[in-house]
């Protein structure tokens, strides 16, 4: 069945709420009425639930919080297809051990990090917080070619590669501190990316200030998506939760808790409203060419505190402790959750310019504030004109209507809330489908839950959340579906199918392993070819061998105690899902080979004997059998 005629059916089967809801969901979706009615509404639920065989209609990219990692499920079915392992540790790929992987974990930090992780023994971090999975953009709609994420809990923004899905670019925010928010420019293109420096701190943090709140101050950076180096950094007032940013390429936004920049919670939420940060990019932009800015650990920092030089940015008084940030897809509106104030405000983009002109006063950007429920924190959309908000401490998702917003708050006797739905429980963020982007197409809306108690069964102390799919397409908000996940996912974006264009097989020239093709070159290796080679330099030993199902090139190979070696896998095989592993038992190594793939793991042979490698990912009949041995000649032999 097609989405089309899948979605007419829901039409059908709700009813619909009124003429106008009908008319605006076939006009969005091209239907004739003519076929409404056509099918028997039992048909109708199955549009969620998928048939074995059946593929997706969306990719859905979920954070997983302290987790580190970022997943890939399939909506509606809700199924977990990938975890791709970003911040995190990784046993069943490697991540975190091979040399691949480590360059590209470790190649972002700064020196001072390096320094730090070696006086603990450690290459990297092995923990992340990723909260915020958003893919880059081109012309205000997703591009399919990376996803940025934030870790919190190490001041990271990391890019995934939407053609392998594997992480490439992980880059330490200087400066700032416990990257919150992020989001990717819209317009023309990614470009920036916007990162939310949360904690406040001395600047420069090193041991001399303490108590002395004036001396403390919050970052706002924005990376290069292309090359993921820092373009730029602003100091602000107020600790940063959340950033979006306009659909002109002009703005960008953070809401900002603790503008009193108290130290606790009774002088954090002393006043009754914080705000939100306007960025002013082409003001930025000019400010640094034209110098205005301190150097500080390389990177160019322009000063947009409250009271500084108001060119870069303006503060606009928001109820209270503003949490979510998200522009609506009319390219227009920007929904601003009040979190502690049961309110959402809304900003009007157009209105911006007169407010950095001084024609306007801050609060006239905004142009509605409805209240809808405790505890307001995420706002999602389905492109007709309608917002979806989560209420964390009411246990729902209202729906309510922009335009009746904007009109109530002009003085007209209407009422904005649509719907409210019960969700289970506590909800954080919500999305909906393609829901962030100029494409927005209301059919599906994630509302995602902090809390699952008694939803399912029981597992312990530590429980589930609950992530519940709401069909959204005929007008109403029916809850299909719940789906536990594992910590802590907090966002999720849902993409087209025909926007992610995964490969089946890597490039043999990937850049992911550049340097082991260029030490194989030196060593006189052809990576492309069958292998079976060792290259001793000093105690350095490289193993070059080769893998085509069920075998590696070489049943057994020699090296000395104490020997630093690498073995280099090249996966000759070039077969859709054909992924081998090397386990070299006892010694705490495991990497994935994908397809047309080349890995390398590096370690101190100390330990004398026999010892077995074996292929770990399950690759034929004969995967038992894939395996030879690593011999170790003890030191004195
Ligand atoms: S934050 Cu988690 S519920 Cu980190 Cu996006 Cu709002
Ligand atoms: Cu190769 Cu299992």
């Amino acid at each position: 069945m097609s989405e089309e005629t899948k979605n007419n059916l829901n039409i059908t089967r709700r009813g619909m709420l009124g003429a106008t809801a009908t008319g605006a969901v076939l006009a969005t979706t091209g239907v004739g009425a003519s076929l409404l009615g056509a099918k028997p509404a039992a048909a109708a639920t199955a549009s969620w639930h998928l048939q074995p065989g059946d593929l997706d209609e969306y990719y859905g990219f979920w954070s997983s919080g302290q987790t580190g990692e970022l997943r890939i499920l399939g909506v509606p079915s809700m199924r977990e297809f990938m975890r791709v392992p970003v911040f995190n540790r990784c046993s069943a790929t490697g991540w975190g051990q091979t040399n691949e992987s480590l360059k590209i974990l470790t190649e972002g930090l700064t020196d001072k990090t390096k320094e730090f992780l070696a006086a603990n023994g450690k290459e990297t971090y092995d923990n992340g917080d990723l909260h915020h999975p958003h893919m880059s953009f081109t012309d205000g709609t997703y591009d399919g070619r990376y996803i940025f994420m934030n870790d919190k809990a190490n001041t990271r923004v990391a890019r995934v590669r939407c053609d392998i899905m594997k992480c490439d670019k992980i880059t330490e925010i200087p400066n700032a501190h416990d990257i919150h928010g992020l989001r990717p420019q819209k317009y023309p293109r990614t470009g920036y990316v916007f990162a939310n420096g949360e904690h406040e701190a001395p600047l420069v943090n090193d041991g001399k200030i303490l108590d002395d709140p004036s001396q403390y101050t919050n970052i706002y950076t924005a990376l290069d998506g292309d090359t993921m180096e820092v373009a730029w950094q602003v100091m602000v007032t107020g600790n940063l939760d959340n950033t979006d940013c306009d659909y002109q390429g002009k703005y960008a936004f953070s809401t900002s808790y603790n503008s009193e920049m108290g130290m606790n919670l009774a002088e954090m939420t002393e006043n009754e409203l914080d705000h939100v940060v306007v960025f002013n990019l082409k003001e930025i932009e000019a400010g640094i060419a034209a110098g205005d800015y301190q150097e500080l650990n390389g990177v160019k920092v322009i000063d947009g505190r409250k009271g500084s030089n108001k060119k870069y940015t303006r503060y606009i008084p928001i109820p209270n402790s503003p949490h979510g940030i998200n522009t609506a897809p009319d390219g227009k509106h920007v929904c601003i959750a009040g979190k502690l104030s049961p309110t959402v405000s809304v900003m009007d983009v157009t209105k911006l310019d007169a407010i950095f002109a001084d024609e306007a006063e801050p609060r006239s950007a905004i142009v509605a504030e409805p209240q809808l429920g405790l505890g307001p924190l995420h706002t999602a959309y389905d492109g007709k004109g309608n917002c979806f908000t989560t209420l964390f401490l009411d246990s729902q998702v209202v729906k309510w209507n922009l335009e009746a917003a904007v009109k109530q708050y002009a003085g007209e006797d209407v009422d904005p809330i649509l719907e409210k739905v019960d969700v289970h429980y506590q909800p954080g963020h919500n999305s909906t489908s393609m829901g962030e982007t100029k494409e927005a197409d209301g059919k599906w809306l994630i509302s995602m839950n902090k809390f699952s108690k008694d939803r399912f069964l029981n597992v312990g102390p530590l429980k589930p959340e609950n992530e519940q799919l709401i069909d959204i397409s005929g007008g109403g908000m029916d809850l299909v579906h719940d789906g536990p996940t594992f910590a802590e996912p907090h966002d999720s974006i849902i993409v087209r199918r025909d926007i992610v264009n995964p490969v089946n097989a890597y490039d043999r020239n990937d850049p992911m392993w550049a340097d082991t093709r260029k030490q194989a070159e030196a060593d006189g290796v052809d990576l492309d070819d069958y292998q079976e080679e060792i290259i001793r330099d000093g105690n350095k030993v490289r193993v070059y061998m080769s893998s085509q199902a069920p075998t590696f090139s070489m049943e057994k190979f020699t090296v000395k105690q104490g020997d630093e070696v690498t073995i280099i896998v090249t996966n000759l095989d070039d077969i859709d899902d054909l992924t081998h592993g090397l386990c070299m038992a006892n010694f705490g190594v495991a990497m994935e080979i994908g397809p047309q793939a080349t890995a390398s793991v590096t370690f101190i042979a100390e330990r004398p004997g026999v010892h077995w490698y074996y292929c770990q990912w399950f690759c034929h009949a004969l995967h038992m059998e894939m395996r030879g041995r690593m011999f170790v000649e003890p030191r004195d032999a």
